[in-house]
């Protein structure tokens, strides 16, 4: 829901806090750090210290712009009042956020995903907005003054989630907000190119090893691939390059629901990316029996165990949604 008054009560808060701390989601994307970055830069206009906390250290993958960020992996520090940005769930925070949390006398949480549990004190949740980034612009915007660099970030973490202004939780007013963006003379080419449009070797080389892997199911209309672990190690391409693939099976034409299966590490998980172009087919109905979650046509979970029954699991579950079955 819209709480009137989300940033007059998060900056009062925050400037009478000892100390602050910002957090997006478990296995970072462009949204999620651009939130945090964002964030962290609006407290600072507004005088107060902010730290980002984050699961790890950022892989090769990211661009500097949000790469080069003095992130908090590992910290003793309590923090009075701790902010999560981009993410629905408790579950979803890093373990360090979580644990800080616990601690805080205020907690707040800024997102754009359907709403799940009130895991904070104040929940700002536009669900439908484009992005993370989209909902800290309209909710702050009397609180800042806008500049290069942060609308440099807001406008990567907008093209990060709406898939460069395409997907349906692009509206108007994600417009209205790109066009103020565009007024601080940032060179969006290029950013993008720079994020997201350029691979390395190693990435190309996974990526064909996931194409090959592709099989399809139910007529075409499920269109599955995997990288397992031996496939990231042998390319030595990062995992979070592996994103991608799933918009190329998007693409494919017939294919309702397209399917990307990752084997990261040996822990025995499965990391399972949905997505769909069909109005009618809602993805996340699928992540939700697996306790996974995410949007209509885009969507996530895990799997765990052996990767045969796995599989089966997610397809006849796939099948039920694309046949209805499922209401
Ligand atoms: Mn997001």
């Amino acid at each position: 829901m819209q709480i009137k008054n989300f940033a007059k009560i998060l900056l009062n808060c925050s400037s009478h806090a000892d100390s602050v701390a910002i957090s997006g989601h478990k296995s970072p994307d462009y949204d999620c750090l651009c939130s945090s970055i964002a964030m962290q830069e609006i407290l600072k206009q507004n005088g107060i210290n902010a730290d980002i906390l984050l699961e790890k250290p950022l892989d090769e993958t990211f661009d500097e712009l949000v790469r080069d960020i003095p992130y908090i992996t590992e910290t003793d520090k309590v923090y009075e009042v701790v902010i999560s940005v981009d993410v629905p769930e408790k579950n979803m925070l890093p373990a360090i956020a979580q644990a800080k949390r616990e601690g805080a006398l205020h907690t707040f949480c800024i997102d754009h995903h359907q709403e799940k549990e009130k895991y904070m004190d104040y929940m700002q949740v536009l669900n439908g907005e484009s992005s993370a980034c989209e909902v800290i612009f309209r909710t702050f915007e009397p609180y800042f003054k806008l500049n290069k660099k942060l609308a440099s970030i807001f406008y990567l973490g907008i093209y990060a989630d709406t898939g460069g202004f395409i997907y349906s939780n692009t509206h108007s007013s994600t417009f209205t907000v790109l066009s103020k963006l565009l007024t601080q003379d940032i060179t969006a080419d290029e950013l993008v190119s720079r994020a997201f449009q350029s691979v390395s070797p190693n990435s190309f080389e996974m990526t064909k090893r996931a194409m090959n892997s592709v099989k399809f199911y139910h007529n075409g209309e499920i269109a599955v691939s995997v990288l397992r672990q031996n496939d990231f190690k042998e390319t030595n391409a990062p995992y979070g390059d592996s994103k991608a693939i799933v918009g190329y099976l998007q693409r494919i034409k017939g294919v309702k629901v397209a399917i990307s299966i990752f084997e990261p590490d040996n822990k025995g998980d499965f990391h399972v990316s949905l997505r769909t172009g069909c109005p009618n087919v809602d993805v996340s109905k699928i992540a939700n029996k697996f306790n996974g979650g995410g949007h209509v046509r885009a969507s996530g979970l895990k799997l765990v165990g052996d990767y045969d029954k796995a599989l089966n699991a997610l397809l006849n579950q796939t099948k039920s949604v694309l046949e209805d079955k499922n209401d």
